[in-house]
């Protein structure tokens, strides 16, 4: 795997220039070392831990799912999974972690991925919606009106957190068009390469659909369509963030240190961007030989 460097902005203007945007259409990727103040940092790290001292083991709130339907087929898919029963929230852990009531923050250090949570807590609806830098990037990028798709973040606990493999999130996202869809991806502990910091293809966005397949680990492209060397490594500190394009190839690797990684995710849509029946975006999202590259989960071994 390349070690190169990122190219980073130190931090984020009030209103992006041209070269900024421009320099955006062609590596598919913009790095700014710090835009998140401490006190929003230390907020939106709390608020994982909150968050799971309200949901997890909370009988009325929360179903305890145990292992998802794919625990069997991808190592991704092993982790213990908890819904919440009143929103769309829900969180999984790092597979091989076997969670207990009495250790909710343990349990917090422990979490793979946790989805829906912009509407949880007013600082991640801050941070999501509101923030103004914020907004003005994505306005900037996404045009007037884009809005927010998802929030869907990953963190990696220490030594144990898995590898995230090659992918374009647009993979997964059944939408009319593939020109409107930015990922913001924010640092809430330092990401290094050690700990399993982003990896991208810079101006890999611009080459189409890349056939993706299930390994065993994860829904991911495949060897011949990524070129590694050309990957540079996005080390962030606390607060630093990057937005990417929806159709940018990018991994993480696994957590091999001491540190954890924890990070927020959100994705906004252009306006003209619209979710779509899946049929549709599957005729869109397809390779030279006019099949779906995407990831399709009816073809993933489930549990009985
Ligand atoms: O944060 C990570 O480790 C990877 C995030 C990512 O690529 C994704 O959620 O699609």
């Amino acid at each position: 795997m390349s070690t190169k460097a990122a190219h980073y902005y130190p931090t984020l203007p009030g209103h992006p220039d041209a070269a900024m945007i421009a320099r955006f259409r062609r590596d598919g990727y913009l790095a700014f070392e710090q835009v998140l103040t401490p006190q929003e940092i230390k907020d939106a790290s709390e608020g994982i831990n909150l968050l799971v001292k309200k949901y997890a083991f909370n009988s009325e709130l929360t179903e305890h799912v145990g292992q998802s339907a794919y625990a069997k087929s991808l190592k991704n898919g092993r982790g213990q999974l908890f819904k919440s029963k009143v929103s769309d929230f829900h969180f999984q852990l790092e597979g091989g972690y076997e969670p207990s009531p009495d250790r909710l923050d343990e349990m917090a250090d422990h979490i793979r991925k946790f989805q829906s949570y912009a509407t949880e807590l007013p600082i991640y609806d801050y941070i999501a919606n509101h923030h103004p830098r914020l907004k003005a990037l994505m306005e900037a990028v996404l045009g007037e009106n884009c809005r927010l798709y998802s929030s869907m973040a990953l963190c990696k606990p220490a030594a144990i957190g898995g590898e995230k493999p090659w992918h374009q999130d647009l993979a997964y996202f059944a939408v009319n068009r593939f020109d409107g869809m930015c990922g913001l991806w924010i640092a809430l502990d330092e990401a290094t390469i050690d700990n399993g910091c982003m990896h991208v293809i810079p101006g890999g966005h611009l080459a189409g659909p890349r056939k993706h397949y299930w390994s065993k680990v994860d829904c991911e492209i495949t060897t011949q369509e990524v070129d590694e060397s050309k990957a540079v490594a996005v080390e962030l500190k606390p607060g630093g963030l990057m937005i990417f394009d929806g159709m940018l190839p990018h991994e993480t690797p696994a957590n091999t240190s001491a540190k954890r990684r924890r990070a927020l995710q959100f994705h906004y849509q252009s306006a003209a961007t619209q979710v779509v029946p899946r049929p549709e975006y599957e005729s869109k999202f397809s390779g030279p030989d006019g099949l779906f590259a995407g990831c399709d989960y009816s073809l993933v071994q489930k549990d009985e």
